[in-house]
């Protein structure tokens, strides 16, 4: 049948439950990259010690010390420095897990597949832990650890098992078989799923939604021009657009004949495809396709692709959109925006230039950085880290906590400055505006300098720790003015004509491309939108910058911020409470909004607003004095109850009340115990529910939040409380 086994694929198909030695893991961080290294000799081990960090991340025991039991908050606060500290990377930042999501493993494993990636042993066999680790009750995966199984979660992890040699008779492969089955086969996948199989040579294009390239061939003025997508949307788009118009596949394997019969209800032979193109599961569509799409999607499979498109036009869109894949490697040094289009680049570029191209080359090393390990094993990353916005973090808090002047903490906060200060970009984009990119001179990212996109809020809370760090007279002056400048002078491009902000770069486009939203599985994703967190960020960095620097630019500062507060203001929802989009969820965004009226003095005592916020948080708190939001919150856009506290939302909504100047002392007093309550000896917290969320329906994990988010809180009562006992 011409079928040939894959280059790497392991021999056997029984290897499924071996184990790494976890004592050999290492994790390299060169200026904020990380990457995860197997040591296989004995030299290695003995050259390249597991530092603490490691053993934290892998669920060892770690060497910290225990801590004085505490009773008030600054014990506790420092009790939880003393362990976080402790894990504290040499280049100065935290590294954390940002595991969560589930279709990013399927996406790296097909890519190293069908481009003839070798895997290595370690990954492979780490990679089968994790999943397995994660395999719901009923056999399937969801849409993100916490989620309920889906066609896309089970089909594209059971897909990766048998990638990695896992065996189809398998009992938890056969569960999950029999699940995917019950839910009607891989033909219910959404969009992606049935995009990725595609690659994979298991499914025909014909059941893939239409991806034109063309889009960007359209002149710039026209609605609907892929530059004013949200830039995930667009940076995902336009490779997944090349590779849909070379309708490229990977040729025939025993092993994608065998998943052919495996994954669906009906016979191979005997599957309509093109009669698939809108089958979809309920548990998939959480975002149903609107008749405007299907609509155009009819017309472009039934008369544009087979009567019009003239080759001229593919082969120009095709040529385009690969110089727009080539800028975007060429910008971020490989790293590229995230993990979907990080993933999808490495096949356009194996596509075009070839198995041994020097790009191809670089993805495969690059790729590497968006792999995690941990206790369960190994995952991929959301972004390539969670770098700058935590080391942001926690400078802030400690210093609300009031110890940047303590000497025990000096040398850490010192390091973590001299991180940020490594890490501000200062340079735009080669040729930016051709290639549709923001401005990033003065900002900072999510993660590292590599990847580079300006994002508002991290740029904003960058800067605020640095200016806040730098204006203790003790610490060194790392980042001049005129680069602190060149980081306002970025905030400034970011409002909207609504007076909020966005995340990447102001909105673009209109709301209603949401109509082209093709993606099923996400909601609000086409255009940029307002967001409370966001603007907050932003409103807060730009009034602690006017008060070191009240001549610079002070009357556009005076007008962003007034009209982003006026903003804040409007997104209040009628009960008192703010949505969150990227942290779970209403607790989230409470803590930001009532922050940003705080900073034009409005409280508790002289604000009805802030009354109303604080009642809808009094309102919910639990028995134990915390608080507890499910994920649920997030697709419903209603405040539902987490069966238990738990301490990050809880130490989210005391830093809301604290900003809000609320006077009942004992509301923040029984919230704070719970806290106190739940640390361990040594300082630690345990890993609760997952935080974040992106995209409505997808979670995503912040690790490091239950350390920065408790010693911020903690050290923000006893601030204005003393440091009064708790217990
Ligand atoms: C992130 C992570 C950080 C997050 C904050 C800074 C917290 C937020 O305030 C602004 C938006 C931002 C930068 C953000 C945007 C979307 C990301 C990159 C993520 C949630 C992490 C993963 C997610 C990305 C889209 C995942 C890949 C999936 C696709 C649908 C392309």
């Amino acid at each position: 049948d011409g079928a040939k086994d894959s280059a790497f694929r392991p021999a056997t198909g029984k290897q499924t439950d071996k184990h790494t030695d976890k004592t050999r893991w290492r994790m390299l961080d060169e200026r904020g990259r990380h990457t995860w290294h197997y040591l296989h000799s004995e030299k290695e081990v003995k050259e390249w010690p597991q530092s603490t960090a490691d053993k934290w991340y892998l669920g060892l025991p770690t060497d910290l010390p225990q801590q004085p039991p505490s009773k008030t908050p600054m014990q506790a606060v420092k009790n939880g420095l003393a362990f976080f500290s402790g894990l504290q990377l040499p280049p100065g930042n935290w590294g954390c897990e940002y595991g969560g999501p589930m279709f990013l493993l399927p996406g790296l494993v097909i890519t190293w597949y069908v481009t003839e990636t070798p895997i290595p042993e370690a990954h492979s066999t780490e990679i089968k832990n994790y999943l397995f680790a994660r395999q719901n009750k009923d056999g399937g995966w969801g849409l993100h650890i916490e989620g309920d199984s889906s066609v896309f979660g089970t089909s594209m992890n059971y897909t990766v098992m048998r990638l990695l040699g896992v065996s189809a008779q398998d009992p938890r492969m056969t569960k999950a078989r029999e699940l995917l089955h019950s839910f009607g086969g891989a033909v219910n996948g959404p969009h992606w799923a049935k995009f990725w199989l595609s690659v994979l040579g298991v499914t025909q294009w014909e059941v893939v939604n239409p991806i034109p390239p063309e889009l960007w061939l359209l002149p710039d003025w026209t609605p609907i021009s892929p530059w004013r997508w949200w830039i995930h949307m667009r940076q995902v788009f336009t490779p997944m657009s090349f590779i849909w118009s070379k309708r490229w596949s990977y040729p025939p394997t025993r092993l994608t004949m065998a998943l052919r019969n495996e994954l669906f209800v009906e016979p191979y032979d005997h599957i309509d495809w093109e009669s698939h193109r809108n089958s979809i599961s309920p548990r998939d569509n959480f975002h149903p396709k609107t008749w405007v799409l299907n609509t155009i999607n009819w017309a472009l499979v039934n008369v544009y692709n087979p009567y019009i498109r003239p080759n001229s036009w593919k082969a120009k869109a095709e040529a385009w959109t690969w110089k727009l894949i080539q800028m975007e490697d060429a910008n971020t040094d490989y790293a590229d925006l995230g993990p979907v289009n990080a993933t999808l680049n490495t096949v356009a570029a194996y596509i075009q230039e070839g198995p041994n191209a020097e790009s191809v080359r670089r993805h495969r090393e690059r790729l590497e950085d968006f792999l995690w390990v941990k206790d369960e094993g190994m995952l991929m990353n959301g972004t390539n880290g969670v770098q700058n916005w935590d080391t942001s973090f926690l400078i802030q808090a400690v210093i609300e906590a009031g110890l940047a002047q303590d000497e025990r903490w000096r040398p850490m906060l010192l390091k973590a400055l001299a991180y940020l200060e490594d890490q501000q970009t200062l340079e735009n984009c080669v040729d930016y505006t051709k290639c549709y990119r923001h401005p990033t001179k003065g900002a900072w990212g999510f993660s590292n300098r590599f990847q580079g996109y300006t994002v508002s809020d991290c740029t904003s809370e960058g800067i605020k720790a640095v200016m806040m760090l730098q204006s203790i007279p003790s610490y060194p002056k790392l980042i001049s003015d005129d680069r602190i400048k060149m980081a306002i002078d970025i905030i400034l491009t970011m409002q909207n004509s609504s007076g909020g902000c966005a995340s990447y770069e102001p909105t673009r486009g209109s709301e209603y491309l949401e109509w082209l939203n093709a993606a099923e599985v996400f909601g609000r994703i086409m255009v940029e939108y307002d967001y409370p967190e966001c603007t907050t960020a932003c409103i807060t960095a730009l009034s602690m910058f006017r008060k070191h620097y009240p001549e610079y630019r002070a009357k556009e500062i005076e007008v962003f911020v007034d009209r982003a507060v006026e903003y804040i203001r409007k997104a209040q929802l009628p009960d008192g409470s703010w949505y969150g989009s990227w942290g779970i969820c209403f607790s989230y965004a409470g803590m930001f909004a009532l922050e940003s009226l705080a900073c034009v003095g409005e409280t508790y005592e002289n604000s009805e607003r802030v009354r109303r916020a604080c009642k809808f948080f009094t309102d919910r708190q639990m028995e134990d004095g915390g608080w507890g939001e499910s994920y649920k919150s997030c697709e419903t856009h209603v405040y539902t109850q987490h069966e238990k506290s738990q301490v990050v939302q809880t130490a989210w909504v005391v830093i809301g009340l604290l900003e809000a100047e609320y006077p009942d002392v004992d509301v923040m007093k029984r919230a704070l115990r719970m806290i106190v309550g739940r640390q361990g000896g040594d300082g630690e917290w345990e890993q609760e529910a997952i935080e974040g969320v992106f995209n409505k329906s997808c979670m995503i994990s912040y690790p490091n939040y239950k350390f920065i988010f408790p010693i911020k809180a903690l050290g923000m009562f006893a601030k204005r409380y003393g440091d009064i006992e708790l217990l």
